[in-house]
């Protein structure tokens, strides 16, 4: 049990140690925020006027032992973060790493371990160093397996002893839906921008199993997971028509876990790719990889469940989510209108494991809220509702449905930037940061009342919540 983070939304440091820009470096705060995650704004530059919220972000770069510190002081079994390609590999091509870029995480695996921490890498969170989008157009680029294989290499070589669990790529289904902010992919043409996607999204599929083989080759105590955005989507009403709805929209997400846990295109997704002339070029030996170099265990994202209909008139979608889907009337819903589902978590586990039996690991969930710190803390009860609810579920599924759950570490150890709006206050973290959405703040860290909270949970692995 743990909490996990994401490079682009805390480090900071966008331009010390030698790091190269980054796709999500340029993402700016506020109304042009959604144009460039979606890849059809091309500017590829800073704006003056202007706020780019992960330059600074929470200046993990340079809190990072006071922020491990009070994680170790939580009690974290494991804590999940990522790396920034373009701190190793500052414009992702080059032959050789850059030195102060990999001695920063060896010094904050090494920190995580004083305070026996196991940490759980994501090697790439939404991060595509600028270069290789310039150069190369991002992952519809085969050649970006070739630089991401090398930058694989050189993380398991040099973390080997200090890291063991890895996921290779964030929400690998976020290039569907933002595919700047999951693939530097840049959106030039309507009609061929989803033969683009499944281009980009073979590339990171064989670039997976490339980075499982070698990881294993590397390590063979090194374990490898895939990452999904799930949310398992419910029929509106128990018309056939619906429920044909609910299971195609849950196959947009299964798609990917079937390569990368079975090893295969499943027969739907070819069959689609074929009508829909979006079918990848594969090269000779991608399929004999794709199966033999399966994760060995699946991991996934949840905040929400989702809801669907057949009927045209049905089409009012709720704001604030990026997977399409109907108001459920029988949930609550975030401020943001993410809706509350803790049962939805206990489902999607069964789901995700009747279909494919390999060990499961959620490593993200939470409320985004509003805080308000009042003599230097934070009064969150709502956040620990929605934390004991859910932990609840997990627990269900593990002791009375029998699923192989391995690890949770939910969403924002501490408040971090949100990766959809930009901005400081959709906060998820048991640690307050004072740091508003236009940078301004102090950096000062404060333990909100979830902090002891999940001290208590930890410590009693779930028992008492
Ligand atoms: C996931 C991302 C995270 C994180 C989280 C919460 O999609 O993997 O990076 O940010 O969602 O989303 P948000 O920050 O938009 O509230």
């Amino acid at each position: 049990m743990g909490r996990a983070t994401a490079a682009n939304q805390c480090e900071g440091g966008y331009d010390q140690g030698g790091r190269g820009l980054a796709n999500v470096d340029i993402t700016p705060h506020g109304k042009n925020r959604f144009p460039v995650m979606l890849g059809t704004d091309h500017s590829l530059e800073f704006h003056e006027g202007e706020f780019y919220p992960a330059k600074e972000a929470i200046d993990f770069y340079s809190h990072y032992k006071e922020d491990i510190q009070l994680f170790g002081e939580m009690g974290f079994k494991t804590y999940r973060m990522s790396l920034a390609w373009s701190r190793i590999y500052p414009n992702g091509d080059e032959l050789e790493p850059n030195e102060e870029g990999l001695r920063f995480y060896e010094d904050v695996f090494k920190e995580c371990h004083k305070y026996g921490i196991e940490p759980l890498v994501t090697i790439t969170h939404f991060d595509c160093p600028i270069h290789l989008i310039k150069e190369y157009g991002g992952w519809k680029n085969r050649k970006l397996i070739e630089f991401y294989e090398r930058l694989c290499r050189t993380i398991f070589t040099r973390y080997k002893g200090l890291v063991k669990y890895w996921l290779t790529f964030n929400e690998i289904n976020m290039i569907l839906h933002l595919p700047f902010m999951g693939a530097g992919l840049l959106i030039e043409d309507k009609e061929t921008a989803l033969k683009d996607k499944y281009q980009a999204i073979h590339h990171e599929l064989v670039a997976s199993a490339l980075a499982t083989k070698i990881a294993h080759e590397i390590d063979p105590d090194n374990k490898v997971g895939c990452m999904l955005a799930a949310g398992n989507t419910y029929p509106y009403t128990c018309n056939p028509n619906d429920v044909w709805k609910s299971i195609q929209s849950d196959r947009e997400g299964y798609f990917f876990i079937d390569v990368q846990a079975r090893g295969y295109y499943p027969n739907y997704a070819l069959k689609q790719m074929k009508r829909e002339e979006t079918m990848p070029i594969m090269e000779e030996g991608d399929q004999a990889l794709l199966k033999e170099h399966t994760v060995d265990f699946i991991s996934f994202s949840y905040y929400s469940s989702r809801c669907t209909s057949a009927d045209p008139k049905m089409n009012k979608q709720t704001e604030g989510n990026v997977f399409a889907t109907l108001k459920n009337p029988y949930l609550q819903a975030s401020e943001w209108g993410w809706q509350i589902d803790p049962l939805g978590l206990r489902i999607t586990l069964n789901s995700i494991y009747d279909r494919y039996q390999k060990p499961l690991f959620i490593v993200e969930n939470g409320l985004g809220a509003k805080d308000e710190l009042v003599n230097d803390t934070v009064i969150d009860d709502y956040r620990i509702d929605y934390m004991r609810e859910h932990v609840k579920a997990m627990k269900d599924a593990i002791d009375i449905d029998g699923v192989d759950l391995i690890g949770y570490t939910s969403w924002g150890c501490i408040d971090l930037v949100s990766a959809s709006t930009g901005e400081m206050s959709k906060r998820y973290g048991f640690i307050y940061v004072d740091r508003d959405d236009q940078g301004n703040g102090t950096m000062k860290r404060y333990k909100k009342k979830s902090f002891d909270w999940y001290k208590k949970v930890i410590a009693t692995n779930g028992e008492d919540i």
